[in-house]
Order: structure tokens, then C-alpha cells, then sequence
């Protein structure tokens, strides 16, 4: 996801004699992002990011990433500031509280949760407070860009140095007093700034988030496997792995168990209000599995979804039917157009979910596809609670 990067140069004024910089300026553009809406707003160097380099190439050799991307494509980029923008000084973090409390929903149908950073487009809204800082580095002559949730910088870990907050256990950043619902962004920038000292660690001796994670994926403090974490898994593209479809429940899009396990941001996050924007807690399996491909981009705008290819997101509703629906006529109908799918990854979900709900008629006897057929050698037995 490209950020703010449209050509520096044009926008940046050019200004006589020296550039603004410092403890005063600082004050100046930290008032400016709160005004903006920021709940934090820290500075650090520009300096290379040695120790994600590091924790990424840790990820790397020991088998962590399970095909992510992201910053794991080309660690030395996304640790070199100065790479993306040149001459690159200070970076500026800010963070965006994505908590509007809890909302009861009241749905006809099945639903399927979506984690509460994509309720809305939350980075929108952390981008476009941040351009206010950017704007006036580029009024006062500096270069300034922003990103957030790009593959050109380590959120998490600018957001440390700049003294936003500690590396909970569970990976996130935690801020003091408001716990970890927020996102997090930057404005790289030329100007040179006072830099801040890191928060302390508050977990102390807890761990509750280790064990409350429904696969245990955090595997030591403040290291995921994306192998079996259900937020990747999701966004995986491939058979959703059989060992943790159950743990899916029903969630569609993120995982929040490790975040709502935490005392500092189950009891302190701070609500940040909508203005008036609808929320997207959650959307019905039903729908997803029943919508043509546009509406159901549509209905999901914003979500990464690999190759925009729709699939992904009904294999995922199919588990959550497996899990959650009822044998009823009309799911056995939804269930049955899914076993007679053209696509193999849509016939070897639908396969399980058939057998989970105990719709043993729909389940072929064989497949011409290998994937399909794998399926068919490790039905699950029916659902528990049936
Ligand atoms: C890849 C990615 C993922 C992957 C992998 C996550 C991971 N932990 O590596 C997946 C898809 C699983 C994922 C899931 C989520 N993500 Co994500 N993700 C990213 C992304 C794109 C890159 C992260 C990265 O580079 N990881 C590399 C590894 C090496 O970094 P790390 O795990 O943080 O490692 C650090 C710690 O280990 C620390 N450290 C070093 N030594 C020690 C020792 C101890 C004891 C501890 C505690 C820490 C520690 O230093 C390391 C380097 O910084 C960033 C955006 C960005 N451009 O940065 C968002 C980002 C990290 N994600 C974010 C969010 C919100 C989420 C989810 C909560 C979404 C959801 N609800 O499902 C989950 C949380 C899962 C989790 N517990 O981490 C936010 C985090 C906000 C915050 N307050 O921390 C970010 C920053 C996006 C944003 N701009 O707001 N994500
Ligand atoms: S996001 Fe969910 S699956 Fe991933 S580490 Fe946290 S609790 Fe575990
Ligand atoms: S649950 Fe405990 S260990 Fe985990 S992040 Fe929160 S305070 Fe740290």
C-alpha cells in the first residue's frame, strides 16, 4: 500500500537561510498532530532500524513468515529511512486510537466478525492527521513524507524509538495508559529534531496474552508464527490449514484475542469518536456466501485480499458456516452450489463445512482434484454441538 510519497519536491517550499528544527519546533509540530487527532505523537532519528533488520531476518531463518511480504520482502529498505526519503533526519510517529467501545449487533443471519482495526478505515484517518505535521515541515522548507502500514518502514518499531509505547508481549505497541488499540504511521522527514527516550516496559510479569491466543501463535514474548496466526491465515491465499479451522470461530478479517486478553487495553483504551461513520463489526456468512464478486469486494473495501480475488473471502465465510451455521435446508442448498464449485479451493472448504454440519449427501465419493481429494481423506467428524 503506497503512502503518501507523491513527488516531495514540488511541494516542498523553498525557504532562505536556516530551517526550522529542534526542541521549540518540536513542541510546535507535536501541538499540531494532537490537534489533528492524534491520541500520541513521539519523534525518533531516521537512523537504519537495526534491530528490526535483525528480528526480521530472525523471522526469515527460523520459519516464521509463512509467505508474508511486507516489510519481509526487502528488510534492507524497510529499515533504511533514508532509502525512502533522502536525506531523511527525524521520523515522527503518531497513533490513532481504532477503539469505539463495544457495539451490540443484531443480525438476521450468521455473523461473521471483522477485528476492530478494520471497523472503518482507521489508516485514512491516521494518514490524513498526519499530513497536518507534514504540511507544515513542507511550508517551512523540509522534505516530509508519510506512511503508515507501508512496506517502506517498521511501524511498530519507529513508534518504540519515539517513545509511543512499549513491545507488549503479544507484539504490539502499548501506550501508556490507553493499551494497544491503535494504529500507528510516520512523517519521515529532513527536519533534524530532539529525539525521544523509549517507554519501559510495563507487562511485567504477565502473560496473559500467550495462552489466550486460540493457536498459539505467539510463540515467545513479542514473537507471532504466521503460521498459525489466524490474522495471516486469513489473508493467506491456499487451503486454510485443517489444524486451525475450528480456532477460526467466526471471525472473517483480524484477530483480536490477544489485544481483548490484555488488562492495560481491555480496561484504558480510549474511545475515539466516528462522526457519524458506520462501523463494520461484523457481516453475514449468508451474505458473503451468496453476494456476486463486486458486491462482495465491495462489502470488504479496504481489506487486503490477495490478487482482489473474491475466493479468499468465501473460503473463509465457508469455515465460519462449517462452524457456526445450522443444517438447515437453505444452508444445505448454499453449502451444495460450493461442493459443485468450478474453483477446487471452494469445493474442498465447502467439503468440510458439509461434513462439520452433517450434510453427508452433498460429499462426493472422490474429486478430479488433488487438493479436493486431500480434503476428502480427513473429513472432519459432525460438529459437536449438533
Ligand atoms: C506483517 C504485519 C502483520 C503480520 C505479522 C505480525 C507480526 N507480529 O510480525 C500479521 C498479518 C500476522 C499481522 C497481524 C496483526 N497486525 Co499487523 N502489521 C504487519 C506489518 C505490515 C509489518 C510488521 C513487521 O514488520 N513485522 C516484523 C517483525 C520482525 O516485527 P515485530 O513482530 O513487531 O518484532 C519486533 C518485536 O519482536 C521487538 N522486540 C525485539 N526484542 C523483543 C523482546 C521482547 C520481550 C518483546 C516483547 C519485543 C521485542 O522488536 C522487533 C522489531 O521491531 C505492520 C505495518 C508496518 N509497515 O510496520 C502491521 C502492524 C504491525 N499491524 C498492526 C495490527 C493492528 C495488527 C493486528 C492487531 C490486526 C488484527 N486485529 O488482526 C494483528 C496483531 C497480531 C500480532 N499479535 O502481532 C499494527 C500494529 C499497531 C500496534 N499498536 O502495535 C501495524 C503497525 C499496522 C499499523 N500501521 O498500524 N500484522
Ligand atoms: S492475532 Fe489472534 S491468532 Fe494472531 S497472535 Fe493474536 S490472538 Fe493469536
Ligand atoms: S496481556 Fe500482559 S503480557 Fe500480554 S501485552 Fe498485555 S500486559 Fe503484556
Amino acid at each position: 500500500m503506497p503512502s503518501d510519497n507523491s513527488s516531495t519536491r514540488k511541494k516542498r517550499r523553498i525557504v532562505q537561510g536556516p530551517l526550522p528544527g529542534g526542541e521549540k519546533y518540536w513542541a510546535q509540530l507535536q501541538a499540531i498532530g494532537h490537534e489533528a487527532g492524534l491520541h500520541s505523537v513521539g519523534v525518533t532519528s531516521a537512523d537504519p532500524l537495526l534491530r528490526a533488520r535483525e528480528s526480521i531476518r530472525h523471522r526469515i531463518d527460523n520459519d516464521l513468515v509463512n509467505g508474508m511480504q511486507f516489510t519481509f520482502r526487502n528488510p534492507e529498505r524497510s529499515t533504511t529511512p533514508s532509502l525512502t526519503v533522502e536525506g531523511a533526519k527525524s521520523i515522527i510517529v503518531g497513533a490513532y486510537s481504532y477503539f469505539h467501545g463495544d457495539i451490540d449487533i443484531a443480525m438476521q443471519e450468521e455473523p461473521a466478525f471483522v477485528a476492530r482495526y478494520a471497523w472503518m478505515d482507521h489508516q485514512a484517518a491516521l494518514k490524513e492527521s498526519l499530513r497536518a505535521i507534514m504540511r507544515q515541515l513542507r511550508d517551512d522548507g523540509h522534505r516530509a513524507v508519510v506512511f503508515a502500514d507501508d512496506n517502506s518502514v517498521v511501524d511498530r518499531e519507529v513508534a518504540y524509538n519515539a517513545g509511543i509505547g512499549w513491545f507488549g508481549k503479544n507484539a504490539n505497541i502499548l501506550l501508556p495508559g490507553a493499551g494497544s488499540f491503535f494504529v500507528l504511521g510516520c512523517v519521515v522527514t529532513t527536519a533534524e529534531l530532539p529525539v525521544a527516550t523509549p517507554v519501559q516496559d510495563s507487562c511485567g510479569t504477565c502473560t496473559r496474552c500467550m495462552p489466550a491466543c486460540p493457536t498459539e501463535a505467539i510463540v515467545a514474548p513479542g514473537v507471532i508464527d504466521a503460521h498459525r496466526c489466524l490474522s495471516w491465515l486469513l489473508q493467506k491465499p491456499g487451503v486454510f490449514p485443517r489444524e486451525y479451522r475450528e480456532a477460526l470461530g467466526n471471525r472473517i478479517y483480524g484477530c483480536d484475542d490477544c489485544q481483548t486478553s490484555c488488562p492495560h487495553t481491555r480496561n484504558l483504551s480510549v474511545p475515539v469518536s466516528v462522526g457519524g461513520m458506520s462501523l463494520r463489526v461484523a457481516l453475514g456468512v449468508r451474505t458473503l456466501l451468496t453476494l456476486d464478486d463486486e458486491s462482495l469486494m465491495e462489502a470488504c473495501d479496504g481489506w487486503y485480499v490477495h490478487d482482489r480475488n473474491p475466493m479468499w473471502i468465501r473460503r473463509n465465510a465457508l469455515i465460519i458456516a462449517g462452524n457456526e451455521a445450522l443444517p438447515t435446508d437453505e444452508w444445505k442448498q448454499i453449502i451444495g452450489q460450493y461442493v459443485g464449485s468450478a474453483e477446487p479451493v471452494l469445493r474442498a472448504h465447502a467439503v468440510w463445512a458439509a461434513a462439520r454440519l452433517g450434510f453427508t449427501t452433498l460429499i462426493p465419493v472422490t474429486d478430479a482434484d488433488e487438493m479436493v481429494r486431500a480434503e476428502l481423506a480427513h473429513l472432519p467428524t459432525l460438529r459437536s454441538n449438533l
